[in-house]
């Protein structure tokens, strides 16, 4: 197992630092919501921007400040905010305090449905795919953070394995997995549902009412999934056909009721005109607000626009909105906690910009996700491009 060791430091920039905008063009990254910014890094963008093929890994990475309103129309500037960091991949190690023991096998294709549990500490991860051999796995691997030492899930009734799927941590305690391939080109049910107890490790799974008596939503992969505070697992986006020749769904914004003991899917109202329909994007749920950020749609993809971040509003469960305002001064009437590493599940009240130690913490604890998330990248980078990487350059805040 290949980490990575990482030095490093926060340059703070100062005022005067030019506005940063990253690529557009960008897919695969991962996204982590903390301290109401959005944290993104790795992903690919294309080599041949004009007719979109190559992937280069992206070495970036950023952060978007929800703190305040903002727009995402094509003449808004985006609340972009650079980082910087720079690692030194010599050892083949992270750096000293997150060295992880008992570390697993590497795979691919996992990092959409790594799930963590803040009241546990707790880092789950369902699935994935060998790079080279392609073969898919089901293994359940549990990071304890505070320890960090990996543990194995349970095994016993596992699902098949499958890669490119989504997790998420209900109230509950279970984890549904949803969508993903269980082999090349061949996509999981969206009717039965795998699901883990986190209390108790085991393995279930929930079968969903389907067509003809209920909706049924394409099978996809690589799509998105956000938890609402009222229990809709709202899935946006994601590739149907298979891998060479991937394609968007068509029905690109369906729910997955898990307020009732029956789980019900249905396809959202949206009653404004909807963005490019993707998959490989992020989606992060702020409030109300479901912040959808870059991502591709077919192998070529239209010119993007000038600001590839867009907006649903999901208070209203009836009537979905893509909207071009993240705005705080008409707060949703409630915060949800997203499933994110450090998503705190009472933070009702966006924290002040101070770098005060528990946001300090919180914000470490969220680069180690994101570094780790972006290891398994650059190590099929590294793999690819050993001569050049020696070092990584990131950066760091200017804070506010
Ligand atoms: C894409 O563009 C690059 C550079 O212009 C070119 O070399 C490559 O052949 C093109 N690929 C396809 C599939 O059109
Ligand atoms: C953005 O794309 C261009 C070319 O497509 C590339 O040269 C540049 O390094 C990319 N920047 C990032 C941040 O990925
Ligand atoms: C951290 O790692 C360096 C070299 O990898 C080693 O010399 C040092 O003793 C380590 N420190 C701790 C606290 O483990
Ligand atoms: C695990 O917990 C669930 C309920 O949370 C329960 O139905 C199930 O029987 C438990 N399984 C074991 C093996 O204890
Ligand atoms: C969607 O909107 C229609 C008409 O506005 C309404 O009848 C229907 O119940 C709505 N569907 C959902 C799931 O809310
Ligand atoms: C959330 O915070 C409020 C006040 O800040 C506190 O009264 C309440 O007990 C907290 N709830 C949880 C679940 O921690
Ligand atoms: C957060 C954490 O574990 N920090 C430790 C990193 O390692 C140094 C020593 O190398 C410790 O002093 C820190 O406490």
């Amino acid at each position: 197992m290949l980490f990575l060791c990482l030095i490093v430091i926060c340059l703070y920039l100062n005022e005067f630092t030019l506005a940063f905008t990253p690529n557009n063009t960008v897919w695969g990254h991962s996204a982590v919501f903390a301290d109401s910014r959005i944290y993104i890094t790795g992903g690919y963008y294309p080599q041949n921007p004009i007719n979109f093929t190559g992937a280069i890994l992206s070495k970036e990475f950023y952060y978007l400040d929800v703190e305040k309103s903002f727009g995402v129309g094509a003449t808004d500037t985006l609340p972009w905010v650079d980082l910087i960091y720079t690692y030194v991949i010599s050892s083949q190690q992270w750096s000293n305090n997150s060295t992880t023991t008992n570390a697993p096998q590497f795979y691919y294709n996992s990092q959409g449905q790594t799930v963590c549990d803040v009241k546990t500490g707790k880092m789950y991860r369902f699935g994935g795919n060998r790079h080279l051999s392609g073969q898919i796995n089901n293994n359940m691997d549990i990071l304890d953070t505070s320890t960090l030492v990996w543990e194995t899930g349970s095994t016993v009734n596992a699902p098949i394995g499958r890669y490119d799927h989504t997790g998420t941590l209900l109230s509950n305690g279970n984890i549904v997995y949803i969508g993903g391939c269980i082999s090349y080109g061949e996509f999981a049910s969206m009717t039965e549902l795998p699901l883990y107890n986190t209390n108790n490790n085991t393995w279930t799974s929930i079968t969903i009412p389907g067509y003809p008596d209920y909706y049924s939503p394409t099978p996809r992969a690589y799509h998105s999934a956000v938890l609402t505070q009222d229990g809709r697992i709202i899935v946006y986006g994601g590739y149907t056909i298979n891998y060479n020749l991937h394609e968007v769904v068509t029905d690109d914004l369906v729910i997955l009721d898990t307020s009732q003991p029956v789980y019900t899917w249905s396809k959202a109202n949206v009653s404004t005109n909807s963005p490019l329909s993707r998959f490989y994007h992020t989606a992060t749920l702020v409030g109300d607000y479901m912040i959808v950020i870059f991502g591709r749609n077919n192998i070529h993809i239209p010119p993007p626009t000038s600001n590839e971040v867009f907006i649903l509003d999901t208070s209203d469960k009836s009537n979905y909105k893509w909207v071009s305002e993240f705005d705080l001064n008409t707060p949703p009437t409630t915060s949800s906690p997203t499933p994110s590493p450090t998503g705190s599940s009472n933070s009702s009240k966006p924290p002040t910009p101070s770098t005060a130690p528990s946001d300090l913490i919180g914000i470490l604890i969220t680069v180690v996700f994101a570094l780790i998330g972006a290891s398994f990248l650059i190590y099929r980078y590294r793999r690819r491009r050993l001569s050049r990487l020696d070092i990584l350059t990131l950066i760091s805040p200017q804070t506010n």
